[in-house]
């Protein structure tokens, strides 16, 4: 009997299956809500069916509310409601679980009386990844049959948990040996023999035994959370609601709840959170993808051994697949091995894999000082000296050895690719592929299309990011394409702002305080001075002569201080500690400079400091989007958020820039403009977006 268009309830020897069908992952939208709660009463009409069995069609168990539905007018019955419904049912009810049961879907899952897992299943409560709470009953339920510690697990860190992990902690009751289906008629069947009574969970005290140890855990999560997750909603709000789980009567703890979840919802956090779920999923969203399909990608290749083409050799042999590593000589070819091999080493060292994994990966890594060897490789990634001459002459010989109908790309951070391409017969093969470091660990992958590369080779890098479990955003060329053209800005920004008077501890601490995990002049100390010095000073002769520089870096860099490498930089660390102090003679060389240039300082509140570093960044993230370096404004989001630490939870800084007011952005940018009219131009988007009353989000829906 079809219920909803989207849930069906059908009877079988005594069993009434409440099926869940709502492709692609089942959200609990308002017609699969209403659906389970007609499934529900319709089986308890039923005289036939003496046992309920919750399960869903397709790939998996619901993986949550349907996340579109949120920042809409709520649909009833919501989903608290539907859960209740599930636990009041006077006949006893069991959920089948496979798949990934996530969020409102796990909670579907703890309102019913039993639970059996196909054993590949995965459940979790994800929602503090959206800047929620489990609202729907997660965090009253959960704890009452586990404690405090494995619900605030999973409520905290939002990962899943696999099915083996859930039947430990005691949230699944039995796990399918063979087809879930039918695991879960033969469950029925035996509780209906057995004569099992319903097992309301919201009855349940099991978890309640301990209430010293649970007491404990609330407060310890508590003060860690004050170091980890200071200025954020969503985790405060979990912890208070696991602990009133155990001090209120269930009713008041899921008004509690609701009233939480409602908060949290119409929070800016969670907006953030949201738009960054989408965002990362829509950058690989293409126009090349409508014309085109990916060329195979068996066997790789990466030129270059340091620390750069190790990582991305790493990343692609973590991806199943085998790699070719080419360097000048032996010598150096040894170095890259080891830096291939250092990487897993510490992995087995910290024990997240056996040496014998170890070795099983290794097999898949093989080295030459032969380009011959690149013959048969579908795609290769430069990674070699960041300098023209240099990069031009592996080009040419790449063009001899590869074979017709190869990739070649380039991992070029700021070098102009379109012509890197021009100098081999093939240009449109050549694409660049611009990994963040360390190229294993991080997420973002910069794809660069140069002007005459064709859609499928395009395609091709986008499956290569897929295979990596990399984030693509689609850049184009320009200095420094999305990321590091921006970056450029604001720290520009920031420099304007250390030399008029803010400490570079000041905008540290202020840049921290929006959530970053470091301050930019951390990161510099991180990266390594050197490198922005010697950029510096190759576009030293190409300056606009009228721009304000500030040279207070080149005299850092002048002393040898690099940052953490030399134990020096911004900040000094004392023993190669990587704790950094505040420098007494930097602060000296940044008085001196001030005083060379005649500027009085003046003091900068942190406010101040956010303000201009982010309109800087918004602004000239509006400059990419009109030079088409940037498809839409949530790729500039994407790449902040994967590539440079931007604060997850504030969306990104062009969704940051929409929460806050274009006109409020614009209207500072004029403001500052006063000063330095030349580094202040407001971008002519932000002035027609203000102009005509849209934003940013309008025009990722190419409103
Ligand atoms: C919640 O449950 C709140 C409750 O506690 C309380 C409520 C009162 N809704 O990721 P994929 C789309 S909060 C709507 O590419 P995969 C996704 O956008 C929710 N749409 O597949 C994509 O669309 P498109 C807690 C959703 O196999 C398509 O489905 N749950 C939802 O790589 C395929 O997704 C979560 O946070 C959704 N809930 O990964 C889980 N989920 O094709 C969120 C996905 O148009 N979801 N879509 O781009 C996930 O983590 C992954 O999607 C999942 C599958 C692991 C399930």
């Amino acid at each position: 009997m079809q219920i909803t268009d989207k849930v069906s309830l059908s009877v079988q020897d005594g069993i009434g299956y409440v099926t869940i069908d709502n492709p692609p992952v089942n959200a609990l939208g308002q017609a699969v809500r209403q659906g389970i709660v007609g499934g529900i009463q319709a089986a308890e009409r039923d005289p036939e069916v003496r046992i309920v069995v919750i399960r869903a069609e397709g790939r998996t168990f619901p993986a949550g509310a349907d996340i579109t539905e949120f920042g809409k007018t709520p649909l009833e019955p919501f989903l608290p409601d539907v859960c209740q419904t599930i636990e009041d049912c006077f006949k006893p009810v069991i959920a089948a679980v496979h798949g990934t049961a996530l969020g409102g879907g796990f909670e579907i899952a703890l309102s019913a009386h039993y639970r059996i897992a196909d054993a590949r299943a995965k459940l979790g409560l994800p929602e503090i990844n959206l800047g929620l709470l489990p609202g729907a009953s997660g965090t009253q339920r959960m704890p009452r049959i586990t404690g405090a510690a494995p619900a605030l697990d999973l409520m905290l860190t939002g990962a899943p948990i696999s099915a083996a992990k859930a039947m430990e902690i005691g949230v699944i009751d039995e796990i399918a040996e063979g087809e879930l289906d039918d695991a879960a008629t033969a469950y029925a069947r035996d509780l209906l023999a057995r004569g099992a009574p319903r097992r309301p969970t919201s009855e349940r005290a099991e978890g309640f035994a301990d209430m010293a140890a649970y007491d404990a855990e609330i407060a310890s999560r508590r003060a860690k959370l004050e170091k980890t997750a200071k200025g954020q909603l969503s985790p405060f709000a979990i912890v208070d609601c696991v602990e009133a789980a155990a001090k209120l009567p269930f009713a008041e703890g899921m008004k509690k709840e609701r009233a939480a979840f409602m908060e949290c919802l119409a929070s800016d956090q969670s907006k953030g959170m949201i738009h960054a779920f989408f965002a990362e999923r829509q950058t690989a969203k293409i126009p090349e993808a409508a014309e085109a399909t990916p060329r195979p990608l068996d066997k790789l290749a990466v030129i270059g051994g340091g620390t750069m083409g190790a990582g991305i050799a790493v990343a692609i042999m973590d991806a199943g697949l085998p790699v070719v590593m080419i360097e000048r000589d032996q010598e150096s070819l040894d170095r890259g091995r080891a830096n291939v091999e250092k990487v897993y080493a510490r992995n087995v060292a910290k024990g997240r894999i056996t040496q014998a994994n170890m070795d099983n990966i290794m097999g898949r890594y093989s080295g030459s000082t032969d380009y011959g060897v690149l013959a048969d490789v579908d795609l290769v990634i430069e990674a070699v000296f960041e300098e023209m001459g240099v990069k031009k002459a592996v080009f040419a010989q790449l063009d001899t050895a590869m074979k017709p109908g190869a990739v070649i790309a380039t991992n070029t951070s700021y070098l102009d690719i379109d012509e890197i391409a021009a100098s081999i017969s093939r240009p449109e093969d050549v694409i660049g592929l611009h990994f963040f470091s360390p190229a294993n660990i991080m997420k973002l992958l910069e794809i660069v299309v140069p002007a005459k590369v064709t859609a499928e080779v395009v395609v091709t890098a986008f499956e290569l990011a897929r295979r990596l479990r990399k984030i693509p955003v689609r850049a184009g060329v320009c200095d420094g394409f999305i990321g590091n053209r921006i970056l450029a800005v604001y720290r520009t920004a920031a420099d304007h702002m250390m030399e008029d008077g803010a400490s570079p501890y000041e905008i540290d601490a202020a840049i921290r305080e929006f959530g970053y995990p470091m301050g930019p002049y951390q990161v510099s100390d991180l990266a390594g001075g050197d490198i922005g010095w010697a950029t510096r000073k190759r576009k030293a002769a190409t300056r606009d002569p009228n721009a304000r520089y500030v040279e207070i870096a080149d005299r850092i860099c002048e002393n040898g201080w690099f940052g953490q490498k030399t134990e020096r930089g911004y900040y000094i660390y004392a023993d190669g500690s990587r704790d950094g102090q505040e420098d007494p003679a930097v602060l000296k060389i940044i008085e001196d400079e001030r005083a060379r240039k005649g500027i009085t300082p003046r003091s900068f509140t942190t406010e101040e400091i956010q303000n201009r570093y982010f309109s800087a960044m918004v602004n000239e993230g509006c400059n990419v989007l009109a030079e088409g370096i940037a498809l839409r404004p949530l790729d500039i989001d994407v790449t902040l958020l994967y590539g440079y630490g931007f604060p997850r939870w504030r969306g990104g800084p062009m969704k940051w820039a929409d929460m806050q007011g274009l006109d409020v952005i614009l209207n500072r940018i004029r403001e500052y403009a006063k000063e330095d009219a030349l580094f202040w131009r407001p971008s002519p988007v932000l002035v027609k977006l203000v102009d005509e009353g849209r934003n940013f989000d309008d025009l990722n829906k190419g409103k």
